[in-house]
């Protein structure tokens, strides 16, 4: 057999459609070796689509395939009218609907097809592919005679509908009315066609790299051309699952680079020097001569990252991926020329970390542990040859044990169930695990395609860095990387949960079963200074014991940290996740049961740490708030608002007779909060303004940490502060601020705001939304956006900002949608930029799955079942299938 085409040669396709007219069996041909091939291929994964102007009978009378999985085979007969799936038992008639299109259509059958014309089954086919994670580039579709893109077409032809614009599309035909572009035209006849689907059953008997589809909409591209971006892109690369995550290192080792593996919650080490603890690497391999300059694709889509050298005449490609729904087992394919790639061990230990090896059932198992707590895998291998390719294969089980050391022997059921399901039925179960999703979670925002790309790399790493769902403990890098030790901080409550609690909410629970899990060592921690309740730790870890540290560096200066002593606020962030987990979750059961005790203990701390003055007045001194660089300071509106919105809270779960209650609430009434009625504005700490009223226009063009520019003294001294502060009360409780004052408050403090965190550009993106500043949002938001994509802090490389990604959704859903939930009813107010024309969202609330179409005339809004919804504050709606709701113009 010769080497088809360049374009078919390095290519594993997913999906063929087939030309049945003349190109499969011209009349009175024998149809034998297309059905062969049509076996072999849905036999080794491939779904496979034949395509004919003949009737069904007359199709399957010839062909007569009987599948038996895993590919799934059609017939599209009478001219792409009718669709057939074949099984065991023949041609059944109906529309491939199953995780296909628009599930929120009331007609599933037909949904996302559109009107049946000749082109119905071709689309329909697109339509099942996609729902399977097979976008248009992963098919090969051979005709001898394709209609006009786009175009109608004419009996015998195969229509080269828009959906499968990316396709790549083969004629063996004659084409003598031309070639229409796009269009690989090879000739050959029958023959070729048979050349051709040979080659794709080769390709997968040899192990050969299975393609990604390189859409622009769904993936993020690194080349290796700048080697100062290797560790920025080793974090943007990231993939996991369940908790577990691998950094999207090269496989290779390579100056400079930090590959790792982590577990959520598998720390090592003691007190402030507690980290995550790296576990074996399963994707390394050596290779001679190195790598040139690659490119590396994350396909978003479907959950995968492939990388390709380029400019060499035996490329190393791999493909790999962390199993969605295997948390733990991962897999990845590779290849390059015989001689050039050596697999070695399949675990490789971490530079740092005491390991030991040893095999099991024929496979071998790689351990780290620091005597306590460990991560453990079984990986399996398979090293072959095609050609002059070398091709490995690579499947591993991880097990781990965040307080004693795990046991190998309990990753091998899921690495031999793994293994018995192959590499393609692995990957093909990543597609359609993703797509389901994206199918649930998505933004589109039509004509800003960056911005929309940069959303959903948001989302995938959201859902890669979180995800366990006995507890997580999400550290503000995520599994991305080794800055901040993977200590959890407010980051996880307040700004990762309220976005994955839209995504996933039995992963927003996990994070709240994290602080729940640690209360007692809250409840020590108050007992320490003398309080009652629990007080939460301001950095967290394994034990929930307090594990900031108390020096670091600021431009290479040794300074003190004092947060861990005074950032107190994160007390009463992890009562508002709790409480906001339930409330757009819809788990009511929440607060009465498993999370009353946290807010009970977290208000009886906030009351036993109020000062109450002569006059009455409740303060709270010697804190630091969100602005971190102001330290020391007394009355922090943030903390004392919070403090409040606490204790009214948790007495609104006691018996109304209850003293404890009344007290509280009586002390929240009398907790002092800055705030001027007049003006309009919160003082963020009592004597804030007469600090030197400097704005940042004065000092640099934020985000910039402007304690390094000005010094820590100096920055102290005047009104310039790190992040939203007195603002993220408006973000978090807006029902406990004055009424009215967001705007005033935004117009304060805005101007004073470096943005020297992180956390700051997208919260702000959300506020300037809902006060009605919708293009003055979207500047902030794409800050937010290229935050780590374009490494905007320099610190990216140590791990992705999880904060920023949290932010960003909720910027969108609570921003520009103005989405949130109060008392069972999801309340909309969108405010859409100007260069924004539409905006559509899906996500999950309330128990249904929820999808808006948003533009300024109407929102869309369809759910799964019965919703309560208003928008606008106008009238309520009962929402149980596809709702138009038009807008007061805006
Ligand atoms: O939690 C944040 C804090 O608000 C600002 N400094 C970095 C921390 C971790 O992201």
């Amino acid at each position: 057999m010769g080497e088809p085409d360049g374009r078919l040669r390095d290519r594993t396709f997913e999906a063929v459609v087939i030309g049945w007219y003349a190109t499969g069996v011209p009349r009175g041909a024998s149809a034998v070796p297309v059905r062969r091939r049509v076996e072999a291929l849905c036999a080794a994964g491939v779904d496979v689509a034949v395509m004919s102007g003949e009737d069904v009978g007359a199709v399957d009378g010839r062909l007569h395939v009987r599948p038996r999985g895993p590919g799934r085979l059609w017939l599209g007969a009478s001219g792409g009218t009718e669709l057939y799936e074949v099984r065991g038992d023949g041609p059944r008639p109906g529309w491939p609907i199953a995780g296909s299109g628009d599930d929120f259509s009331p007609d599933g059958r037909y949904a996302g097809i559109g009107p049946v014309d000749g082109a119905g089954s071709m689309r329909a086919v697109f339509a099942y592919l996609a729902g399977r994670g097979i976008g248009a580039g992963l098919v090969l579709i051979v005709a001898d005679r394709f209609g006009p893109p786009g175009g109608a077409v004419a009996h015998g032809e195969i229509p080269l509908i828009p959906e499968a614009g990316r396709a790549t599309a083969v004629s063996v035909g004659p084409e003598p009315g031309g070639v229409a572009p796009n269009l690989l035209h090879l000739g050959g006849g029958p023959a070729e066609l048979l050349r051709v689907l040979d080659h794709q059953v080769r390709r997968r008997r040899h192990l050969r790299i299975p393609a990604v589809d390189d859409d622009p909409a769904w993936t993020i591209r690194e080349t290796g051309a700048d080697p100062s971006r290797h560790r920025v892109a080793e974090a943007l690369l990231t993939l996991g699952s369940g908790g577990l995550a691998t950094r999207g290192s090269v496989e290779e080792p390579v100056a400079k680079s930090v590959p790792m593996v982590l577990v959520s919650g598998v720390y090592t080490g003691s007190g402030a020097g507690q980290r995550l603890l790296p576990g074996p690497r399963w994707t390394g391999f050596a290779l001679r001569p190195p790598a040139g300059e690659d490119l590396r694709m994350l396909d978003l889509r479907t959950g995968v990252l492939a990388r390709e050298e380029r400019g060499h005449d035996s490329p190393v490609r791999t493909v790999r991926l962390a199993c969605v729904t295997r948390p733990g087992v991962v897999a990845m394919r590779a290849e390059a020329g015989v001689g050039r790639l050596r697999a070695g061990p399949p675990l490789q230990p971490p530079a740092d970390g005491r390991s030991t090896t040893g095999r099991l059932s024929g496979h071998r198992w790689t351990r780290v542990t620091d005597g306590h707590a460990g991560i453990a895998a079984v990986a399996a291998q398979r090293v072959g040859r095609d050609g002059g390719v070398r091709t490995l294969e690579r499947i591993a089980a991880y097990t781990a044990g965040p307080a004693r050391p795990p046991v190998p022997r309990d990753a091998l059921a899921a690495l031999e169930a793994a293994e018995r399901l192959g590499f393609d039925r692995l990957l093909a179960e990543q597609r359609a695990a993703w797509a389901a999703r994206w199918r649930a979670v998505d933004i589109r925002i039509p004509g800003d395609p960056a911005a929309q790309l940069a959303v959903r790399f948001a989302l995938f790493q959201l859902w890669n860095n979180v995800g366990r769902y006995d507890e997580a403990a999400v550290g503000a890098r995520g599994l991305s990387g080794g800055a901040y030790a993977g200590h959890v901080f407010w980051d996880a409550d307040v700004f990762v949960l309220p976005a994955v609690v839209s995504m996933d909410p039995a992963a927003a629970r996990a994070m709240v079963a994290y602080r729940l899990h640690r209360l007692t060592a809250a409840r020590a921690r108050a007992a320490a200074s003398g309080r009652a309740g629990a007080r939460f730790p301001w950095e967290s870890a394994a034990t929930g014991e307090d594990v900031t540290p108390v020096s670091g560096h600021l431009g290479g200066e040794a300074v003190p940290v004092r947060t861990g002593q005074l950032e107190e606020h994160i007390t009463a962030d992890v009562a508002w996740a709790a409480v906001h987990y339930a409330r757009w979750s819809g788990d009511r059961a929440f607060l009465a049961g498993p999370a009353r005790p946290l807010l009970v203990e977290t208000a009886r701390y906030w009351a036993s740490r109020c000062r109450v003055d002569d006059g009455g007045r409740a303060h709270i001194d010697g804190v630091i708030g969100p602005d971190e660089y102001h330290e020391a300071v007394a009355d922090n509106a943030f903390t004392n608002v919070m403090a409040r919105w606490n204790l009214r809270r948790a007495a609104g779960l006691l018996d109304p007779g209850c003293a404890e209650g009344r007290r509280w609430r009586a002390l929240a009434d009398r907790l002092v909060d800055g705030y001027d009625p007049v003006s309009g504005r919160y003082e963020q700490f009592a004597g804030y303004f007469r600090r030197e009223p400097l704005t940042m226009a004065e000092v640099a063009a934020p985000p910039v940490a402007a304690d390094l520019l000005l010094g820590r003294e100096r920055v102290a001294a005047t009104q310039i502060i790190k992040q939203p502060d007195v603002l993220m009360l408006h973000h978090l409780v807006p029902e406990e601020t004055g009424a009215g004052s967001l705007e005033a408050n935004l117009d304060f403090y805005g101007p004073r705001t470096a943005h020297g965190s992180s956390l700051s550009p997208a919260i702000t993106a959300c506020l300037l939304a809902r006060a009605g500043r919708p293009d003055e949002a979207l500047k902030l938001l794409r800050v937010a956006l290229a935050l780590d994509l374009e490494d905007l802090t320099g610190t990216t490389a140590a791990g992705l900002h999880l904060a920023t990604f949290g932010g960003v959704w909720q910027a969108l859903l609570a921003g520009f949608a103005g989405a949130r939930v109060r008392d069972g009813t999801l309340l909309l107010d969108p405010r859409l930029p100007t260069a924004w024309e539409g905006l559509g969202l899906r996500f999950r609330c309330l128990g249904r799955r929820v999808r808006l179409d948003i533009t300024r005339e109407a929102v869309d809004v369809r759910t799964d079942g019965p919703l309560r919804v208003r928008l606008d504050a106008g009238d309520l709606r009962h929402v149980t299938g596809p709702a138009h709701l038009p807008r007061q113009s805006r």
